[in-house]
């Protein structure tokens, strides 16, 4: 097989690279391990920066998301039982929100490239990178029983974090900056009305709880445990109680919705990039590259920045030759992903607790008093979670 660019994982990153190219007369091939059904229900995100919605509206896969996303203009910060709006449109030029279900996202796009008939192999296997520091780099795979070679002229590494493809970069090309956290999120989706119109991050002196929604119908909701916690030990009663607990208000005017849970997982929380992002013909994008703490819904925004970068870069390469763009690639990335790991982490150390650590804990509780009372810092937090516009291009000088 020969095509352009081959593709690697059916996720946002590659599902989006995939459209983005197709748009513009680019082939390409995407290869994912799971199956088509795995992929569309394997709940994750559920906020779209503005950035990420004009995106997936300028490629023509918006429609449903118009009509089903819901627009937020803004998020409550809920501590000692009492909540805070921060106003984020007001505070960041008008911009918005959009809660829009990852899975969403990714049945939107596969359902586009289904439409065109364009190249999208699920269930493949034995997935191998080869020739990636020439310029006819070849992907080997098993798909339907047979062994297959896809040659092309550009790698796209978008399996996650768990890939082959930054496994097939040279170690000692990679500087790899990571930090854990000691604890983990429990997420649930619950058959239940959305308790608030808004986004609800609370600190409790619990832990951290999050309440979000998918729909009108569909509450997702996150509490802070410990990351070696099982989810034998939290069965759905126990479940409600903290998140009772958790989200109380001082003058007890809000109640929690409860339901029928439907899924929960326990997902820990790390901070990973991987430096550089290319590796000769091979470009990493999103999870492959990079991992923030879902606390300020950076995930799957980072993944499709990461991959608008690239088909630009790969349009002004087919077009003229003209290679700047992808030599470039990284640097360009990577401002935008440290912007985001720092946001994340900022966000994180606001809202989880630590155990054991109570001068971080009256820090934390300070900073938290601080957003919620200047607008100069309800400022910062908002223009970073609708997703800044002003990120610069290339390197940090001296880098
Ligand atoms: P993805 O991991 O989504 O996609 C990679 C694809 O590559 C997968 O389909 C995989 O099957 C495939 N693949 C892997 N290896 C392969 C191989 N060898 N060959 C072929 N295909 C291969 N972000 C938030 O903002 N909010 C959240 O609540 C949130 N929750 C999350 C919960 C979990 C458990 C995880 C893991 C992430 C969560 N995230 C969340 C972050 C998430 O949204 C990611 O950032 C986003 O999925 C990244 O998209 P991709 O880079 O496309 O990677
Ligand atoms: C979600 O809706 O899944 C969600 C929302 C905000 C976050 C993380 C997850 O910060």
């Amino acid at each position: 097989m020969r095509t352009q660019v081959a593709i690697i994982g059916a996720g946002p990153a590659g599902l989006t690279l995939g459209r983005l190219l197709e748009r513009e007369g680019i082939e390409a091939v995407i290869l994912e391990a799971r199956s088509r059904d795995y992929v569309e229900h394997r709940i994750r995100a559920g906020v779209l920066e503005q950035g990420t919605v004009d995106l997936l509206t300028d490629a023509g896969v918006g429609d449903r998301m118009h009509r089903e996303g819901l627009v937020h203009h803004g998020i409550e910060l809920r501590f000692d039982g009492v909540g805070h709006r921060i106003p984020l449109s007001d505070l960041a030029g008008g911009r918005v929100i959009v809660v829009y279900g990852q899975t969403e996202v990714v049945k939107d796009l596969i359902a586009a490239r289904i439409d065109t008939g364009a190249p999208l192999l699920f269930e493949v296997s034995d997935v191998s990178l080869h020739d990636v520091e020439t310029d006819r780099p070849t992907v080997r795979f098993t798909h339907d029983g047979a062994d297959q070679e896809l040659q092309c002229d550009v790698i796209a590494g978008c399996d996650g974090f768990h890939g082959v493809s930054r496994r097939t970069m040279r170690e000692d090309r990679l500087r790899i900056f990571e930090r854990e956290y000691p604890f983990a999120w429990l997420g649930i989706l619950a058959e239940a009305p959305p308790s608030s119109e808004e986004l609800v991050y609370t600190r409790h002196e619990r832990g951290f709880a999050l309440a979000s929604l998918r729909s009108p119908e569909l509450a997702r909701l996150y509490i802070q445990v410990h990351p070696d916690e099982s989810l034998d030990e939290w069965p759905d009663e126990r479940i409600w109680e903290e998140m009772r607990t958790r989200f109380a208000t001082r003058d007890g005017d809000w109640q929690l919705n409860e339901g029928p849970v439907l899924d929960r997982l326990i997902a820990p929380m790390r901070s990973f990039v991987a430096e550089p992002m290319r590796h000769g013909r091979l470009f990493l994008a999103g999870d492959a590259s990079h991992i923030v703490p879902p606390t300020g819904a950076k995930g799957l925004n980072l993944a499709i920045a990461d991959v608008r970068v690239l088909a630009e870069a790969l349009v002004d390469f087919y077009r003229g030759g003209d290679t700047a763009g992808l030599d470039a690639y990284s640097d360009t990335c990577l401002r935008r992903v440290w912007r985001a790991q720092h946001f994340s982490w900022w966000m994180t150390s606001m809202l989880h607790v630590a155990e054991g650590d109570a001068f971080g804990a009256q820090l934390m509780r300070s900073q938290l008093d601080y957003v919620v009372r200047s607008e100069a810092a309800a400022t910062t937090l908002a223009e970073n979670y609708v997703g800044l516009t002003n990120i610069p291009t290339g390197a940090y000088s001296g880098r």
